[in-house]
């Protein structure tokens, strides 16, 4: 069946927010000396900041902490994370992803957000993006967060669209595992590309458009 919308993941396949996310929750291991690298970082990727917090603290053996005190870490985190967020602007939207997603609506595709982050919202505004969606679906409006398949199935329902209709977008394997769950294609760009795991494996971004636009006529 044709595909007729497309969901974006946000974080490593819209902006590259997730240098930031390595910046903020590599300071906060520093502070409480809890080793932490480029690998472990992969694997927090699409999920929640409370699990990721939880992958993190696999390397940590003090003394247990309590929620407040895991509360206190994932605030603490967040600011550093927003302090980030807050430089950003137009410019770390790369002109291939404006083209893309321009020529991807031109052919009368639906275009979404699906994304684990509570700062959904706040990025796409301070990228200049949050007029380019027909719908969002973002960690606010969540219960499970990826590879749960939630924020896909709410993206489709607010777009209108079936799930066999809908093509995720995603770097993260949850975040391919989440799509398939939901019923939806789905094509890999940047690290869940290595694994060959989606139904398309993206090298570019702009190779949606051979995917989607070039093989069809859509008028
Ligand atoms: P926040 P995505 C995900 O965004 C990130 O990949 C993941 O690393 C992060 O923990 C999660 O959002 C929650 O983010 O702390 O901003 O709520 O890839 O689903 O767009
Ligand atoms: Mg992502």
């Amino acid at each position: 069946m044709e595909v007729e919308a497309v969901i974006f993941d946000l974080d490593g396949v819209l902006v590259h927010t997730d240098r930031f996310h390595y910046l903020a929750w590599a300071e906060l291991a520093d502070e409480k000396g809890i080793y932490f690298d480029e690998n472990i970082n992969q694997r927090l990727r699409g999920v929640s900041r409370e699990q990721s917090l939880e992958i993190i603290l696999e390397r940590y053996d003090g003394p247990e902490l309590s929620p407040e005190e895991k509360k206190e870490m994932t605030d603490k985190k967040n600011a550093t994370y927003r302090k980030f967020l807050e430089r950003m602007t137009s410019d770390d939207v790369s002109q291939e992803v404006r083209d893309t997603l321009q020529k991807l609506k031109a052919s009368g595709l639906k275009l979404a957000v699906g994304s684990s982050s509570k700062n959904t919202k706040f990025i796409l505004e301070k990228t200049g993006l949050a007029d380019e969606f027909d719908a969002v679906s973002d960690g606010t409006m969540i219960k499970r967060t990826k590879p749960d398949p939630e924020v896909f199935r709410l993206a489709g329902n607010l777009l209108g669209m079936k799930p066999e209709k809908c093509l995720v977008v995603e770097d993260a394997v949850a975040g391919i595992e989440a799509g398939k769950a939901a019923g939806m294609k789905t094509a890999a760009y940047g690290e869940a590309a290595t694994g060959h795991i989606a139904d398309y494996d993206l090298e570019h971004f702009s190779d949606l458009l051979k995917i989607l636009i070039n093989h069809a006529d859509r008028g």
